[in-house]
């Protein structure tokens, strides 16, 4: 079970690492192979309390938590999933998932793509469990593959054994990519479907043809085939999206609410129907025609959401059925509290602003505290010793 105690054991794991150079100019970028060098014997008994590093933060509506460093020097962290067995799944853009297991208190590389076309924004990107992951062991990923001279985005299924992941099967295939706007997001929905954020590949011609796979939210099963419910023919669910990157569903409503880069500024959270058309590129922002949807919220300048959870614990009471967003350029963590179960957002507020840098993604996890990925690798932000980390949220009474 993963405890206080076994989250600070954590923040020692990796810390033997050497940080590696931005991952902005992937020829600078080689398998940053984490060592297993003569590594110090790991702290028998780590303290329960927080070092000194940890700092605590208050809500606007006075919740009191402190953000505690609890994984470091990550290598461009995308995406997390907890299994349920309480070891944490993540995956480092230039081609690793890592198996970070608490009992054992070790990281392990469980896989290294060896296709990945790690540039600029493009890599390996989101992964998710499969819901019956204590019976089948399937880990879902999604990333950008090296094929000919150019690169395609896929979502693959492997099995881990062994903190190994192994028997690879391709379920869906060239979903158009490029160095940017490759969306990127897996996760199950309610209706245990595997939903992708495909963005537009920086074509702006993409969202809006029912052709092509960029630009969209898909929804396939886990087989990789089409769902019968589907809107249309094929794994298309929604369409008219730039790059989406985050998304999760309203634990009450069962609403699918996803976070959207837009084209300076303009960045949108919106409520995701099946067939409904988002407008890229024929609107964008606030910006309303008919049969196309306009955002709840909508974000200029900038904050370049990423990852999104909704708050499913009881650690955080006041925090139950809020949104969290990683925000990127943003450096802050978004919290948008619904207003009850309408699609209207009530109030929001930044937490850890400008504390971490960029981040990429948040989860909740067993224990009912927030996890939060950094970002700062990614060739856009401002390094710091440790980055990149994983940050657990807990609260402070
Ligand atoms: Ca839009």
């Amino acid at each position: 079970m993963w405890t206080a105690a076994l989250g600070g054991a954590l923040a020692l794991v990796i810390a033997t690492q050497t940080v590696q150079t931005r991952a902005c100019d992937p020829q600078s970028t080689p398998s940053p192979s984490p060592a297993p060098s003569p590594a110090p014997a790991p702290s028998p008994t780590p303290a329960p309390t927080p070092g000194p590093a940890a700092e605590v933060f208050t809500t606007a509506d006075g919740v009191r938590f402190r953000a505690e460093s609890i994984v470091t020097n990550l290598v461009v962290p995308w995406s997390m999933s907890f299994a349920p067995d309480g070891r944490l799944f993540v995956t480092e853009r230039p081609g690793r998932v890592r198996i970070i297991d608490a009992a054992i208190r070790q990281s392990e590389v469980a896989l290294t793509l060896d296709d990945v076309f790690a540039q600029s924004e493009a890599g390996l990107l989101g992964m998710a469990l499969d819901p019956e992951f204590s019976q089948n062991r399937w880990v879902y990923l999604y990333y950008t593959a090296r094929v000919g001279s150019g690169a395609v985005n896929r979502l693959v299924r492997y099995r881990e054994a062994g903190t190994r992941l192994g028997e690879r099967a391709v379920l869906l295939d060239n979903v158009p990519a490029a160095g940017i706007h490759d969306g990127g997001r897996v996760r199950f929905g309610p209706d245990g479907l595997i939903y992708i954020t495909a963005g537009d590949a920086a074509n702006t011609r993409l969202p809006q043809d029912l052709s092509s796979l960029a630009g969209k939210i898909l929804r396939i099963n886990r087989d990789g085939t089409t769902p019968r419910g589907n809107p249309f023919s094929g794994p298309i669910y929604s369409y008219g999206h730039r790059n989406p990157q985050g998304m999760d569903w309203h634990p009450v409503t069962g609403d699918l609410w996803a976070s959207e880069h837009g084209n300076t500024g303009n960045d949108e959270i919106n409520v995701i129907d099946a067939g409904a058309n988002y407008g890229w590129p024929t609107i964008e922002g606030s910006a309303q025609m008919s049969g196309m949807r306009t955002p709840l919220m909508t974000y200029s300048p900038a904050i370049a959401p990423s990852g999104a959870s909704f708050y499913r614990g009881t650690l955080f009471p006041r925090f139950a059925n809020n949104l969290f967003v990683a925000t990127l350029r943003g450096n802050h963590l978004l919290r948008l509290i619904p207003e009850g179960t309408n699609r209207r957002v009530a109030s929001q507020e930044r937490l850890l602003d400008g504390r971490f840098g960029r981040l990429r993604d948040v989860t909740v996890g067993p224990d009912g505290a927030l996890y939060v990925l950094t970002n700062n690798q990614d060739g856009r932000g401002s390094l710091t010793s440790g980055d990149d980390r994983i940050l657990r949220l807990v609260p402070v009474t």
